[in-house]
C-alpha cells in the first residue's frame, strides 16, 4: 500500500516526507492548498478534524501530527533504510529527549518568525515586530544550547543522524532562506556544521526539488 500524505509543500508535512525517503517507504502525495483554505473543508476535516497538515493515509489506517507520523514510521520500518532512532534503548532516550526539545522549544519561536515573516502577506495580517524580536531572541537561546550540545555530539541525540535532527529541516530551511535569518544558524560553528551536515543529506535535497514552498 503507497503511504498518501496530505499537503506537500508546507513545512510539517515535509517532516513527513523526509522521513518516508530517509526510511524508503513509498508514497504519494495529495495537494492541499492552505491559503485557499482547502485544509478547513467539510471533506478535509473528516480526515484531520483540527485543520492542519500533514495527514497520511495508509489504506485505511489514517494519521495526523507530523511528529507522531514519523515515530510511527521510523518504528514500524526500523530495520528499513536509515536507522532513525537509535539502536539501544538509551538511545532511543536521547532521540526522544532532542524530538521533544525540537517540538516544545524550537518549534514555537521558529513557528511564529515563519508565521510573521513569510505568511503574514498572504494571510492578511499585519507583521508583529515585537513578537518577532522576542522570538528571535527565544530562538537564540535555544540556538545556544545547541552549540553547546553539538560541541560534544555531531548530532543531537549523539553520533548518528535521527529523527531529532531530521524533524530540525523544515522550519530551519524557511530560516536560513526566505526568512534571511541565516546568520543566526552561521554564527554559530557546531550548529552550522550541524546544519549543512543535515540539509545535505540528498532526502532533504530531493524533497527541495520535488515540493516547491508556497511562499
Ligand atoms: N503539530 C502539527 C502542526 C501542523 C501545522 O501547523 N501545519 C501547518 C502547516 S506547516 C498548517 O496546517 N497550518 C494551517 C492552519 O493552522 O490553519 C504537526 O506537527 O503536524
Amino acid at each position: 500500500m503507497v503511504v498518501k500524505v496530505y499537503g506537500p509543500d508546507f513545512a510539517s508535512p515535509k517532516r513527513v516526507i523526509v522521513c518516508l525517503i530517509e526510511k524508503e517507504i513509498e508514497f504519494e502525495t495529495v495537494p492541499v492548498d492552505l491559503l485557499k483554505g482547502e485544509h478547513k473543508q467539510p471533506e478535509f476535516l473528516k480526515l484531520q478534524p483540527f485543520g492542519t497538515v500533514p495527514v497520511v493515509q495508509d489504506g485505511d489506517y489514517t494519521l495526523f501530527e507530523s511528529r507522531a507520523i514519523i515515530r510511527y514510521y521510523a518504528e514500524k520500518y526500523k530495520s528499513q533504510g536509515t536507522d532513525l532512532l537509535g539502536k539501544t534503548i538509551e538511545e532511543r532516550g536521547l532521540v526522544e529527549n532532542w524530538l521533544e526539545v525540537e517540538a516544545q522549544s524550537y518549534n514555537p519561536p521558529i513557528f511564529a518568525l515563519t508565521l510573521q515573516i513569510l505568511f503574514s502577506p498572504k494571510l492578511g495580517f499585519p507583521r508583529d515586530e515585537n513578537l518577532i524580536e522576542e522570538s528571535e531572541e527565544k530562538l537564540a537561546k535555544v540556538l545556544d544550547i545547541y552549540e553547546e550540545r553539538l560541541s560534544k555530539s555531531k548530532y543531537l541525540a549523539g553520533d548518528c543522524f535521527s529523527l531529532a535532527d531530521l524533524s530540525h529541516l523544515p522550519f530551519t530551511q524557511y530560516l536560513v532562506g526566505p526568512m534571511g535569518k541565516e546568520y543566526m544558524i552561521k554564527s554559530r560553528k557546531h550548529v552550522s556544521a550541524w546544519w549543512d551536515d543535515i540539509s545535505s543529506r540528498p532526502s532533504w535535497q530531493k524533497v527541495l526539488q520535488l515540493y516547491s514552498a508556497p511562499v
